[in-house]
């Protein structure tokens, strides 16, 4: 019998497709859990359902759990002393794309030197003078709410030479960085690096690695002082409907994000505030530096207060509420917009004024 009087059915296409390492686009992720919309005229719509649940740690769950983990795993230098906030509906990291953890590092413990193609963040909470981070030989002061940054394959170690707990956020490309199969990662061989004087921006005393030649010019150091004069001169400026007062980190040598897949921001939302419901393609890790509110989403509302944590997922409908009449509410937080802005991804939506 010759193959064109055999009946042709799509079920045998597909088995023959699977013998030869082929695929039809019709069967490409067909389980894939999307939302899909068909228009009045038939046309079908498709959008991302958010990635990963929103999510809050307390801080007071944090604490009590870092004291034990200090006594359960008493030296930091064995590995990071981190707590990794892990997204309940994700298999790894804060959101999709971002990690977050919560670090404490004991006086007179160090961290020990490594550089990872991953970027990295810290959002110090507890610290002061004698608690830093030393980046490609430059020692950079930890006092809380400074913002400090290990560019992707920076060397860094960190060091508490005061006589109380250290505790910071870190915040890392760890998913994203994964996702594209981009991760490498060196132990220095010593404890730490040699620093050279106090980050000032000056003289740079450590040979930088090759790819961050271009780093060494910027400030790896935001203090928390300036950072309370940048948002105070920006007081007088007309408040955002959706978001408040923004005030983004940036890279002075770029004008762009701090780090080449996070951009960082403090948010202020001013006293009542009740922000319009919005969403946006990229995703989030909020830390309250001050002040009580919520973030209310299709699922509910989710409150926080003085140093939780929260993710909120891409695309995901949220307002932003401040709980207090009096006092305005200030958050860090670290998004993952510069990926999607270097790709033309970024989408926003936003309800229209009342
Ligand atoms: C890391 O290198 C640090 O250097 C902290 O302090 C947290 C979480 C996942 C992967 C690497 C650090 C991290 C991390």
């Amino acid at each position: 019998m010759s193959d064109a009087t055999v009946a042709h059915s799509l079920e045998e296409l597909e088995r023959r497709l699977g013998g030869l390492s082929l695929r039809g686009q019709w069967q490409a992720d067909a389980n894939r859990p999307q939302n899909v919309r068909k228009g009045s005229n038939g046309a079908v719509h498709i959008e991302p359902i958010p990635a990963g649940r929103a999510h809050a740690w307390r801080w007071s769950d944090i604490v009590p759990i870092l004291q034990y983990a200090c006594k359960a795993m008493p030296e930091s230098y064995t590995a990071r002393r981190a707590l990794i906030l892990h997204n309940p509906g994700l298999p790894r990291g804060t959101t999709h794309t971002m990690l977050s953890s919560i670090q404490i590092v004991k006086p007179g413990e160090i961290a020990w030197a490594h550089r990872h193609t991953i970027n990295a963040l810290r959002f110090s909470i507890q610290g002061g003078p004698k608690t830093y981070t030393i980046v490609e030989g430059r020692k950079l002061s930890m006092e809380p709410y400074d913002l400090l940054l290990t560019p992707g394959w920076t060397w860094h170690d960190h060091h508490n030479d005061s006589d109380h707990d250290a505790i910071w956020l870190d915040g890392l490309d760890v998913p994203f960085t994964l996702a594209l199969n981009q991760s490498f990662y060196d132990e220095l061989g010593e404890i730490a690096q040699q620093p050279g004087p106090a980050d000032s921006l000056g003289p740079l005393m450590f040979r930088p690695s090759p790819s961050q030649q271009g780093e060494a010019m910027r400030p790896l150091r935001y203090p928390w002082a300036e950072t309370l004069r940048a948002i105070e001169a920006r007081g007088g400026e007309p408040v955002d409907p959706l978001n408040g007062r923004m005030v983004e980190f940036i890279n002075p040598r770029t004008g762009g994000s701090v780090l080449p897949t996070l951009r960082c921001r403090v948010q202020i939302l001013p006293p009542g505030f009740e922000g319009r419901l919005q969403r946006h393609t990229s995703s989030t890790i909020l830390f309250v530096i001050s002040g009580e509110g919520s973030v209310r989403l299709d699922s509910g509302d989710i409150a926080w207060g003085k140093h939780d944590t929260f993710a909120l997922p891409n695309w995901a409908q949220h307002r932003f509420v401040n709980a207090s009449k009096r006092e305005p509410a200030v958050l860090f937080t670290m998004d993952d917009s510069p990926i999607l802005f270097a790709f033309g991804y970024y989408r926003s939506e936003c309800e229209t004024a009342p």
